[in-house]
């Protein structure tokens, strides 16, 4: 039985190691303020960290643990918004400097809004790849403009060209938004109704990408352990299916994960959390024009 109480992502595999040989730079950011429905969250990236013991370092096709992975502290989730998002921006930025990708684990969505910050300043053009039930366009939500129902809306406005995937929940303000600002979107009813198209991307998509992948956009019976779960998701090849197109060819500038909310004693959501996570690393590893790690 494999410990788990180690806090680094497959650490029981391998170890502590040495940061400059590892391409996946992992940020625990449990920060959990704007919850709406259920709560969680904040214990989402240790429930990753602690499922990723039980991976096996072939994912199938190849080892992409071979490209090292080192997890960082957490993200203190006990502060404000701004000085979590702080602290986010400027862990990514680090990470990204240092030629590494940075793999931001949450948390509630508002989260990848430091990652958005710290892309904003590389003043290149950046596609985000949005997996999620929700659009998360909203200017504002509950009186805050750091909910998790905005943090898309902060890419926008920071010109990135965004492509929404698995969306069918929207406020009319969403509806509004992303017409007016001519947002990517391919919405969960439309991959029912007509599946994947090919190329799933728009020919002019950037090269340059960023994926956000909210964990709800999945189906509920993939995982259930989310604070606001949707019917109709995406089963979980589609979902592979699409982060290989969107990744194949393309530069990945980061990722993250976010919006877990574990519920005690169900550790099929972890894992399936940790394995995305993995997944993902290892079409990267493959399959993106990164250079080697
Ligand atoms: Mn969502």
């Amino acid at each position: 039985m494999k410990s788990t109480s180690l806090n680094g992502f497959l650490e029981a595999e391998l170890g502590k190691p040495d940061p400059d040989q590892c391409l996946f730079h992992v940020i625990p950011a449990g920060f959990e303020k704007s919850v709406s429905y259920g709560g969680g969250t904040a214990l989402g990236p240790q429930a990753i960290l602690t499922a990723s013991q039980y991976l096996e370092l072939y994912d199938g096709v190849s080892v992409p643990a071979d490209r090292g992975i080192y997890t960082l502290p957490p993200i203190p989730g006990d502060q404000s918004a701004e000085d979590t998002l702080s602290d986010i921006e400027a862990a990514v930025t680090s990470v990204i400097t240092s030629k590494k990708i940075p793999v931001l684990l949450g948390g509630e969505h508002t989260v990848s809004v430091g990652a958005f910050r710290a892309l904003s300043k590389l003043d290149i053009p950046m596609g985000i790849v949005h997996f999620d039930a929700h659009a998360d366009l909203r200017d504002t939500y509950e009186g805050s403009n750091l909910s998790h129902a905005c943090a898309l809306h902060h890419a926008v406005e920071a010109g990135f060209t965004v492509f929404q995937i698995g969306v069918r929940s929207l406020s009319t303000y969403d509806v509004a938004y992303r017409e007016k600002k001519s947002v990517h979107c391919l919405d969960a009813w439309d991959l029912f109704s007509k599946g994947i198209p090919s190329p799933l991307l728009p020919s002019d998509f950037p090269e340059n990408i960023y994926i956000t992948f909210d964990v709800d956009g999945l189906d509920p019976s993939v995982i259930p352990a989310t604070g606001t779960p949707e019917p109709g998701g995406l089963f979980w090849f589609q979902a592979m299916d699409m982060l290989l197109s969107s990744i194949t060819g393309r530069k990945v500038v980061g990722f993250d994960v976010v919006e877990l909310a574990p519920i005690p004693g169900h550790h099929a959501s972890d894992f399936a959390a940790a394995r995305l996570v993995y997944n993902i690393m290892g079409m990267i590893s493959r399959h993106s024009r990164n250079p080697q790690g």
